[in-house]
C-alpha cells in the first residue's frame, strides 16, 4: 500500500477519454490534480494514488489465473549504453512477449548487472482470466471494456490492463520510452521524444548529418525515416522511426539514440512505392497484426492493390472472405507490422551506436492542408519550442466530428507526456545554456493542397529537396533564405527544383489572415490547457510572432 499525497499521482489513460473531453476543461494540470477526481484534460488524465488503488483492486486480483506469465528483461537502448535505460514487463500475453523481442532488446544477461530499483516496473494483463467467462474472439483474449493504462511517473511504474494490443500492451514503447522516460529525462537534464532519427551522407563530400523530426500521427513518419531521395546528392539511412532519447554529450552536441530495436509501423498505404524499404525489412522475422491474409499465406491491406494478384482470395482481419475491390476493408485503419531494424536495407550502421549519434536539425511538422508553406527555418531555439508547442494536424475524425478535424499535438507528444506540459516546455527551453550547442529548429509541411484539394507538393522521394535546403542552412549557408513573419522561407532560386513542376507561389504564400487566426487560435489552446505554466518566454514569442503578422502587408 502507498500512501496518498499531492505529488504521488497516477497518470492514466483511458482510451475512451482519450479525446473526448479535450477543449472544455480549462485548468492546468496541477490545478485539476488537487481536485482529486480524474480531470480529463487534453494533454493528459490524472487520478489520486488513493483512487488508483482502487481501480487497480478492482482489476488485477486473479486477473492472471489459468495463464502463463512471462517475466521480461529489456533494455531500451544498447544493452549497457550509456543512455540505455532497462525495463522488466511482465505479462500474460504471448503475442506481448514475441513482439517485446522484436521492438525491445530481451536479454537474461539483463539480470546480471540489475540493482533493486534501477529498472521500470510494467505489470500487464489482457485481463481474461480462465476459464474465459466471454466469448474469445479470433483467440484474442482482452477485456475491451475495462482497458486502463496507467503510469506512476514517480515511482518509474506502469500498470497496463485489458488490452492485448499495441501501444497498450507493449509497454518498453510509448508508456516507457515516452511517458515514464519524459519525467527521467526531465530529471536528469535530457529529452525524450517522439522523433525519428535519420542520416544524411553528402555523396561529394562524404559528410554526414544526423535530423529529428516528429509528427502527429498520419504524417508518414516511418515513410520519411526510411526516405529513397527521387534525385541523387545523399545517402539516406534510418537510426528509428518513432523514438529519440536526446542528450547533450560533454563537448555539447546533442546525441541521439534510438531506444527501440524494431520498427512497429501502420501496416495500411505501405508499399513498394510509399516505403519500399519498409517492405523488404519485414519479409521475415515479422509479427503482423489485424492484417488480412491471401490465399496463398501472404500479408494484404489497402494499399498493396498493385502488388498483389487481382483475382487472388483474401481473408479480412475479421477473417471474412474478400477480394480487391469488394466492399469494405481488407486490414484494420491501425493494423500493423512489427518487424526488427536490424534487417531494414537502409539501417545506419551507426544504429546502435550506444553514445548516439550527433544531432544537426530539430523539424516539427503537421498535416495542414491549408495555409502552412512547405518549410521554414525557426528565428531561434525559443521560436522553435514555441513553433513545437503549437504543433497542428488534420486528424481521422473522432466520433462526434464529422469530417476532418485539424487538432493540436504539441511537440507530436499530446498522448505520451509524462508531466505537466508546461513545465516540459520550461525544460526544453532550459537547454539552451553554457557548453550546449543547440540545433536548429525547422517546420514543414508535405500535405498543403491547392483551391481544387489537389496536393501542392509531390512528397516523398522528393522531400529529399527539402532536407536539402535543411541541411545547407545547418551548414551556414547565406543567401538561400528570406525572412517572412513565422520564420525563414527558401528562396526558390535556391532550392533544387530539378525535373519537377510547382506552384512555387502558392506552395510558400502566407495568406496573413489565416496566420493571425492561426497565432490567436494557438494561444487559446495555450491558455486553456496549460493556463499559468506556460512559460513566459513561450507568451512573448507568441506575442512577438503576433506583432509580426500585423505588420504583414495584406
Ligand atoms: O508518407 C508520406 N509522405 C512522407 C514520405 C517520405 N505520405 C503518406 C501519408 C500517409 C501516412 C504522403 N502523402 C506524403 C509524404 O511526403 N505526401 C502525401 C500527399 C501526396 C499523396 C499522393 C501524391 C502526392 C502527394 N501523388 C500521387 O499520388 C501521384
Ligand atoms: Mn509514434
Amino acid at each position: 500500500m502507498r500512501t496518498a499525497s499531492c505529488v504521488e499521482l497516477t497518470l492514466l489513460m483511458l482510451l475512451e477519454w482519450r479525446l473526448r473531453h479535450g477543449y472544455q476543461q480549462k485548468k492546468s494540470m496541477i490545478q485539476s490534480l488537487m481536485l482529486g477526481k480524474v480531470s480529463k484534460v487534453f494533454l493528459g488524465q490524472w487520478i489520486s494514488e488513493p483512487e488508483m488503488e482502487k481501480e487497480m483492486n478492482d482489476r488485477y486480483p486473479g486477473c492472471m489465473a489459468g495463464r502463463t506469465m512471462f517475466v521480461i528483461p529489456f533494455s531500451m537502448g544498447p544493452i549497457g549504453g550509456p543512455i540505455s535505460k532497462i525495463g522488466v514487463q511482465l505479462t500474460d500475453s504471448n503475442y506481448v512477449l514475441l513482439c517485446m523481442k522484436i521492438m525491445t532488446r530481451v536479454s537474461p544477461h539483463l539480470w546480471e548487472t540489475l540493482g533493486d530499483n534501477d529498472f521500470v516496473k510494467c505489470v500487464h494483463s489482457v485481463g481474461c482470466p480462465r476459464p474465459v467467462k466471454r466469448k474469445v474472439m479470433n483467440h484474442w483474449p482482452c477485456n475491451p471494456e475495462r482497458i486502463m493504462i496507467a503510469h506512476r511517473p514517480e515511482q518509474r511504474e506502469i500498470m497496463s490492463y485489458g488490452s492485448g494490443y499495441g501501444g497498450n500492451s507493449l509497454l518498453g514503447k510509448k508508456c516507457f520510452a515516452l511517458r515514464i522516460a519524459s519525467v527521467i529525462a526531465r530529471d536528469e537534464g535530457w529529452l525524450a521524444e517522439h522523433m525519428l532519427i535519420m542520416g544524411l551522407q553528402n555523396e561529394k563530400t562524404g559528410e554526414e548529418k544526423f535530423i529529428c523530426a516528429a509528427f502527429p500521427s498520419a504524417c508518414g513518419k516511418t515513410n520519411l525515416a526510411m526516405l529513397e531521395p527521387s534525385i541523387p546528392g545523399y545517402k539516406v539511412r534510418v537510426v528509428g522511426d518513432d523514438i529519440a532519447w536526446l542528450k547533450f554529450d560533454r563537448e555539447g552536441t546533442l546525441r541521439a539514440i534510438n531506444p527501440e530495436a524494431g520498427f512497429f509501423g501502420v501496416a495500411p498505404g505501405t508499399n513498394f512505392k510509399t516505403n519500399p524499404n519498409a517492405m523488404k525489412t519485414f519479409q521475415k522475422n515479422s509479427i503482423f497484426t489485424n492484417v488480412a491474409e491471401t490465399a496463398d499465406g501472404g500479408f494484404f491491406w489497402e494499399g498493396m492493390e498493385d502488388e498483389v494478384d487481382k483475382n487472388m482470395a483474401i481473408t479480412t482481419w475479421l477473417n471474412q472472405k474478400w477480394h480487391i475491390g469488394a466492399p469494405g476493408k481488407a486490414a484494420h485503419p491501425n493494423s500493423r507490422f512489427t518487424a526488427p531494424a536490424s534487417q531494414c536495407p537502409i539501417i545506419h550502421p551507426d544504429w546502435e551506436k550506444p553514445e548516439g549519434v550527433p544531432i544537426s536539425a530539430i523539424i516539427f511538422g503537421g498535416r495542414r492542408p491549408t495555409g502552412v508553406p512547405l518549410v521554414f527555418e525557426t528565428f531561434s531555439w525559443e521560436h522553435g519550442v514555441m513553433v513545437g508547442a503549437c504543433v497542428k494536424s488534420e486528424a481521422t475524425a473522432a466520433a462526434e466530428f464529422k469530417g476532418k478535424v485539424i487538432m493540436h499535438d504539441p511537440m507530436a507528444m499530446r498522448p505520451f507526456m509524462g508531466y505537466n506540459f508546461g513545465n516540459y516546455l520550461q525544460h526544453w527551453l532550459n537547454l539552451n545554456a553554457k557548453p550546449h550547442k543547440v540545433p536548429k529548429i525547422f517546420h514543414v509541411n508535405w500535405f498543403r493542397v491547392d483551391s481544387e484539394g489537389s496536393f501542392l507538393w509531390p512528397g516523398f522521394g522528393d522531400n529529399i529537396r527539402v532536407l536539402d535546403w535543411v541541411l545547407r542552412r545547418c551548414a551556414g549557408e547565406q543567401g538561400i533564405a528570406e525572412k517572412s513573419a513565422i520564420g525563414y522561407i527558401p528562396t526558390k532560386e535556391s532550392f533544387n527544383l530539378t525535373n519537377i513542376d510547382l506552384k512555387w507561389d502558392e506552395l510558400f504564400s502566407l495568406p496573413k489572415p489565416y496566420w493571425l487566426d492561426d497565432i490567436r487560435e494557438s494561444r487559446r489552446f495555450l491558455e486553456d490547457q496549460v493556463g499559468t505554466d506556460v512559460p513566459k518566454t513561450i507568451w512573448k514569442e507568441i506575442e512577438d510572432q503576433e506583432k509580426r503578422i500585423q505588420a504583414m502587408t495584406d
